[in-house]
């Protein structure tokens, strides 16, 4: 038995059937969390046991796993096993210049950091912590192609033939292009909205060094900011690196050969050409084909007997590396729900709506804005420039100034509530900026003090100073 609160819990709820489509990152972890209520789990997924393949296509190979996915690990037990043994620190952003020179930015105090972790590694570990739980049950193959939500219904497609299935509660944990929301978009009053962006990406590779060690510094998450073009580099346990490049899918097409390919990594990521490997470059890119970016919102997220959550329920931009750690901070919501209401569905379901919706839907607008930012104003120099001023602010006001990347990163703050920080904090930005410049006005006028036409022109200016110094609280 699971012992102390666990014993009442299993006998009350021991009849009760959940349903898990999807075994990907969010269902996986969904089960490890249900398997500890004692309901009976069944979880279907459409794929192969990753554990039996050997290749897994698919996406992102790595991925940054912050403070919210790791407390939602630690609470079934697996954030220690995760980043002491498959996870690699990440102390600061590597920030590559257009002339091969790079810089470097610590995160926050010395000690915080995030960590680059294998998809498949980690989505492995959960399956198998959810399998040693009697009461869960895995089932591969099973692609989900109808339901019925009000009764709990569920028909599966498995090796060509209809499986059907019937629970007490069905989680959608199926992805962005989820079945379970599919069926949920048909109840009345459900608002849902999608948005491609213009920009796609490709995964490419840095392999070990010939001696077997990193190619680049390990502990950062390497950035080449190029405007229009980002690229990212995770690092893999085997040594290598995870390059992501993210360009808009006009110009992914108008690189049609080896020389156009090569031309554009001359001018825009020259140092990462020999890191790679020219014919490695040339060989994977193409390939390869660069894959689309969608965002997702769309409410509620239950109905009477199903819930969508991660990316079904929140599909996001990866531009601030949370769409995994919220999918996870779902999960850590439903389970805190479920102790609380003690599994009575009717009372879990419209709260985690409820408290999920907002920040669900704060951090898709953080992640976008991330995106615009960084496509429309962010060089490498500005980047620096942005992340130091951010650590300056910091290190002066330590108490009112946060960074809004750790407040996501390393904090549980709601994200909801982030977004309030933020636009705290752009007011006061702009504040300051117009204080400077209209102090600077006023200085100037003051100083030529020729004629009434001046002087009439420093004191709106002197004016406009101090409003905006008042709106500063100074
Ligand atoms: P998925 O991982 O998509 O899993 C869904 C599962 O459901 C799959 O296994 C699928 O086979 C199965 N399925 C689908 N349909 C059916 C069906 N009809 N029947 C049965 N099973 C079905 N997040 C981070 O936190 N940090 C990062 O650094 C990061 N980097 C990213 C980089 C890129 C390029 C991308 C695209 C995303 C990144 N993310 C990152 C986001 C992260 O990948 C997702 O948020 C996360 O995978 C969501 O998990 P999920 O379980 O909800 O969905
Ligand atoms: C000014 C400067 C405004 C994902 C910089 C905004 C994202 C954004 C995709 C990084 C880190 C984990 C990521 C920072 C900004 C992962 C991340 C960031 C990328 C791209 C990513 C940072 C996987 C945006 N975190 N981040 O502060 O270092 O700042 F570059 Cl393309």
């Amino acid at each position: 038995m699971n012992g102390d609160v666990g014993n009442n819990r299993i006998i009350a709820s021991g009849e009760k059937k959940v349903a898990i489509v999807g075994g990907g990152l969010v269902g996986a972890l969904n089960a490890c969390y249900l398997a500890r209520h004692g309901v009976e789990v069944h979880l279907y997924e459409y794929r192969d046991d990753i554990r039996q393949m050997e290749h897994v296509a698919g996406r992102s190979i790595n991925l940054a796993l912050s403070f919210r996915g790791r407390s939602a690990l630690a609470r079934v037990g697996l954030e220690q096993k995760v980043i002491e043994q498959h996870g690699i620190p990440m102390y600061g952003r590597m920030i590559h210049n257009p002339d091969g020179s790079r810089r470097s930015i610590p995160y926050g105090k010395a000690d915080q950091c995030i960590y680059s972790v294998g998809r498949r590694y980690l989505n492995e570990t959960m399956l198998t912590e959810a399998e040693n739980h009697p009461n869960v049950h895995l089932h591969f193959h099973h692609k989900l192609i109808h339901s019925d939500l009000k009764k709990g219904k569920m028909v599966f497609e498995n090796n060509g033939e209809e499986v059907q299935a019937e629970a007490d509660l069905v989680l959608g944990c199926d992805g962005a292009y989820s079945a379970v929301r599919r069926q949920m978009m048909k109840m009345p009053r459900f608002n849902y909205s999608q948005t491609y962006i213009p920009h796609g990406y490709m995964e490419l590779c840095i392999p070990p060094t010939q001696h077997g060690q990193f190619a680049m510094e390990p502990n950062y998450l390497h950035i080449w900011p190029r405007g229009q073009f980002m690229m990212i580099a995770l690092p893999n346990q085997d040594k290598s690196w995870t390059v992501t490049l993210f360009m808009p899918f006009d110009v992914f097409d108008s690189l049609t050969n080896p020389d156009c390919l090569l031309d554009f990594f001359r001018v825009h990521y020259r140092d990462a050409i020999p890191l790679i490997g020219e014919e490695k470059l040339i060989k994977d890119f193409f390939s390869n084909r660069a894959s689309s970016l969608v965002s997702i919102k769309c409410s509620p997220y239950h109905s009477s007997k199903g819930l969508i959550m991660g990316d079904a329920a929140h599909a996001m931009v990866p531009f601030y590396g949370q769409g995994m750690n919220a999918g996870f901070e779902d999960c850590l919501l439903l389970d805190e729900l479920m102790t609380k209401h003690h599994m009575d569905l009717d009372r879990v379901l419209p709260e985690y709506t409820e408290l999920r919706n907002p920040d669900a839907e704060a951090i898709c607008d953080l992640a976008m804005y991330n995106y615009v930012e960084m496509r429309d104003l962010v060089n490498s120099r500005t980047f620096l420039l942005r992340k130091m001023l951010d650590n300056l602010l910091h290190a002066f006001f330590p108490n009112s100034w946060m960074p809004l990347y750790g407040m996501v990163s390393f904090s549980r703050v709601r994200y909801h509530r982030a977004i309030e920080h933020k636009r705290r904090q752009d007011k006061i930005v702009r504040s300051t900026v117009m204080a400077l410049v209209a102090a600077l006005a006023g200085g100037a006028a003051y100083l030529l003090q020729r004629g009434d036409l001046w002087r009439t022109a420093a004191d709106t200016v002197h004016a406009q100073a101090r409003q905006a110094l008042a709106g500063l609280g100074l």
